[in-house]
């Protein structure tokens, strides 16, 4: 084979917290993620939150990073704020317009993930909400006019407000029937539609109490959260395969790469134990059992360990996922005496970096996937790869982007080498994210990934007017030709 699998899946991949907006509209509930304001490197985003005596607080609540939140916390919208995930880049009244785009590159696939709480409000109520299944309806019928295979994420990053605020979100067990019930509404009224179906992003990075709805974000309790998320992904799964043996599922982890800062053995090992806290996610979702270094982690995150009782082992081992899908977006180095997963480390000499210090790593995605396949010998799914760069538009808003498509033709060869080459079965790549959107770590607006440009600032000023990038009709051709024309 000289190139990409014929039916290679190329397509686009978005959150709805970081693209849909539409906070109030449609009865959806709130989300953790609303109380989320902007920011940027060096003001980093928070949450709004107000102590038992009135005193205003922020608290960083996302990610390895996670301040710690009192008990008595509880978010407040405040009126000098600006949180992102309101508007968004208002796909819930640009969709139609937005996935003609994607059609008119020739998309075949698009990720995109589900709003709980626009399903679920508060996440535990009897009945779903009919408006925000009617605008999924729509949003699926739109995709299927132009032959665009669905791939849902079932939760990215976030829940019901009402879930982390009552039960601690993730670390009580009532979440995994909320969330179970929610997949299973999604299966019965999208299940025509959707085949593809992801448990959940990057589960493997981030925590707090944004996505996880958790005040702590380490040790005991992250692990129980992370448990539960586990056994809620195993059962999603075990029930969605009795819906429809078509379905195929696969979780999200952050997967960017790990080298050693040099050869030394010291520094070789400690990347090999910290890669672990990658694999520990892949590993047991994958498996569908917790390797014996498990203990190790634990110990190493404070606590001696998780009893796991003899039904969650059985579901975690009936519910293995299909597939591995992961985000690739640079990779970092590690050294002897480094915290573990060293997230910050982007002191690679031979790498340039992004304006946001990610070092750009193209050979680094056919290693990743060529470490993951080698380990889990299951196919996998490139979900997210992309730039976040910043944009100069000319007076049409048109942007030249070059640098994208430098960066995304060099990520594609070396797929292309990982499939060709090496023989790992990849069976699709969805780029992050073919429409500006609002980045996660950030909340900034221009850290710009897409194919198409917004006319929105940091703040949610602008038109909202949509307008292809130079990488808009360079995309197209790569799909034309299925890959086969790369520089
Ligand atoms: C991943 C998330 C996405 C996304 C992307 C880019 O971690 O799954 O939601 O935003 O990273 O990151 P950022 O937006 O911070 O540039």
């Amino acid at each position: 084979m000289s190139g990409f699998p014929k039916d290679f899946y190329w397509g686009g991949a978005t959150a709805d917290f970081q693209y849909e907006g539409g906070f109030n509209e449609g009865n959806r509930g709130l989300l953790s993620h609303d109380y989320e304001t902007d920011g940027s490197m060096e003001h980093p985003r928070h949450h709004t939150m107000k102590l038992a005596d009135g005193t205003i607080k922020n608290y960083r609540s996302s990610f390895f990073y996670a301040d710690q939140i009192p008990e008595d916390a509880t978010p407040v919208f405040l009126d000098n704020e600006y949180y992102p995930s309101h508007q968004a880049v208002d796909f819930y009244h640009h969709y139609k317009e937005d996935i003609k785009l994607m059609a008119d590159m020739g998309f075949n696939i698009y990720r995109f993930s589900i709003c709980w709480s626009r399903i679920y409000p508060l996440g535990d109520e009897e009945e779903p909400n009919q408006e925000g299944i009617a605008f999924y309806r729509d949003v699926f019928e739109e995709l299927k006019k132009y032959n665009i295979e669905p791939m849902v994420t079932i939760c990215h990053d976030e829940m019901p407000m009402h879930l982390a605020l009552k039960y601690n979100g993730w670390s009580n067990r009532h979440l995994i029937d909320a969330y179970v019930k929610y997949a299973e509404t999604l299966f019965k009224e999208f299940g025509s539609y959707c085949h593809y179906w992801l448990t959940f992003n990057e589960i493997n990075a981030v925590r707090g109490f944004g996505p996880c709805g958790t005040r702590e974000s380490d040790g005991y309790t992250r692990y129980l959260a992370d448990h539960n998320m586990f056994v809620a992904s195993a059962k999603t799964v075990i029930l969605g395969h009795k819906y429809n043996l078509e379905n195929k599922f696969g979780a999200m982890y952050a997967m960017s790469g790990l080298y050693p800062r040099t050869c030394k053995p010291e520094d070789m090992l400690q990347s090999q134990l910290a890669r672990r806290e990658n694999w520990y996610f892949i590993d047991t979702m994958l498996r569908g059992y917790y390797h014996p270094y498990a203990k190790s982690i634990w110990q190493h995150h404070g606590f001696e360990t998780l009893e796991i009782s003899e039904e969650d082992k059985k579901t975690l081992y009936d519910g293995q996922l299909d597939f591995c899908s992961f985000s690739y977006y640079r990779t970092n180095t590690t050294q002897a005496g480094d915290k573990w997963f060293n997230v910050g480390g982007d002191d690679n000499p031979y790498l340039e970096k992004t304006p946001w210090g990610w070092g750009v790593d193209p050979l680094g995605l056919r290693y990743v996937l060529n470490e993951i396949y080698d380990r889990i010998q299951k196919p996998v799914f490139v979900v997210e790869n992309g730039m976040g760069a910043i944009d100069e538009p000319d007076e049409n808003d048109y942007v030249e982007d070059d640098y994208r498509i430098q960066y995304l033709n060099d990520h594609f060869k070396a797929m292309r080498d990982a499939i060709t080459i090496d023989g790992v079965d990849c069976f699709g790549y969805t780029m992050w994210a073919p429409i500006d959107l609002v980045s996660l770590s950030t909340g900034e607006m221009k850290k710009r990934y897409g194919f198409v440009y917004v006319d929105m600032d940091d703040k949610g000023r602008g038109t909202l007017k949509r307008t292809p990038k130079k990488s808009f009709y360079w995309m197209k051709h790569v799909i034309e030709t299925n890959g086969n024309d790369l520089e």
